[in-house]
């Protein structure tokens, strides 16, 4: 794939996130893949912040703001709206956090994914509730340090994927900052399919999981290569690995961040393993 052929900028610079967010270089290579054809339902979170507001909002393509609960819902009516005035070539994304997705917004998410309506849901996963003060969501990782877990999660990461493929909706995926060909393949399949599309977004980030901002995209691809956070896609229910990890020691992706400072390595390397057993039960 050659990566100037994507130069479409959706997003200006200016925005309000902070330096090195990795949730941000996501945007940027999502509406690379999907063009200016793209409307967005954003719930409350950091992107509530970054994409600000009209007239000085950051995303070149309109926008919505929506409450925590209920952006699927919104975007099922905008696409229906959109419908209606004839404009079937828009693209309906919500762009979602954490606690939006896994939590606060599930029951939304999950009426919308089982209505098969036709839009694309990407989370950004940055694992906790980052805009309001770094709280645990379900998707924090077991180990990792947050305002409300400061001896370190107990519980395992919430296997949102498993609970997607349960709706049986025509596409789902995860990707990554650090692998800009793989996740922008993915957008534009998720582009031409119709249905409800959901894609898992990994989105570093360094004032939550503490590393310094120009690391980034390098903690991305520790996150593939040690095998914490698998690329796959599940296409019609067929699920299929993207980029077979290079299985990197564990240690390498805990020690680069210091929400892991209390983390017991062989405990979080026992559920990267226990999480490659289970999904490979479906490959
Ligand atoms: C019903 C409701 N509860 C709580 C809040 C406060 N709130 C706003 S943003 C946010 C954090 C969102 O976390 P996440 O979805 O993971 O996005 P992130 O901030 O990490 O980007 C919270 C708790 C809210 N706006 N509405
Ligand atoms: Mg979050």
């Amino acid at each position: 794939m050659d990566l100037k052929a994507f130069s479409y900028e959706g997003l200006s610079s200016g925005h309000l996130a902070c330096a090195g967010c990795g949730a941000v270089l996501a945007m940027r290579l999502a509406l690379k893949a999907i063009g200016s054809n793209a409307r967005v339902v954003i719930p409350a979170s950091c992107w509530s912040i970054i994409a600000g507001r009209h007239p000085d909002a950051s995303l070149k393509v309109p926008m919505m703001h929506s409450t925590f609960e209920v952006a699927p819902s919104i975007a099922s009516g905008m696409r229906a709206a959109l419908n209606r005035l004839g404009l079937k070539d828009t693209v309906v994304m919500v762009w979602a956090g954490d606690g939006a997705t896994y939590d606060i917004g599930f029951a939304s998410l999950s009426a919308a994914a089982e209505r098969n309506e036709d839009i694309i849901y990407v989370c950004y996963d940055n694992e906790a509730y980052m805009n309001t003060g770094i709280q645990r969501s379900s998707s924090t990782p077991p180990g990792a340090w947050t305002t409300t877990t400061p001896e370190g999660k107990l519980e395992e990461k919430k296997n949102i994927i498993l609970a997607m493929y349960a709706h049986r909706i025509p596409y789902i995926a995860t990707a990554t900052v650090a692998y800009p060909e793989d996740f922008i393949a993915k957008f534009q399949k998720a582009k031409r399919i119709k249905g409800f599309r959901f894609i898992l977004v990994l989105s570093p980030c360094p004032t939550g999981w503490r590393f310094e901002e120009k690391r980034t995209v390098e903690v991305a691809r520790l996150a593939v290569e040690t095998g914490v956070f698998p690329l796959l896609e599940i296409e019609n229910g067929a699920w299929r690995i993207t980029k077979e990890p290079m299985w990197l020691p564990v240690d390498r992706y805990l020690k680069v961040q210091s929400r892991f400072a209390k983390a017991s390595t062989e405990s979080f390397e026992r559920s990267v393993k226990e999480n490659w057993r289970f999904l490979e039960r479906f490959l």
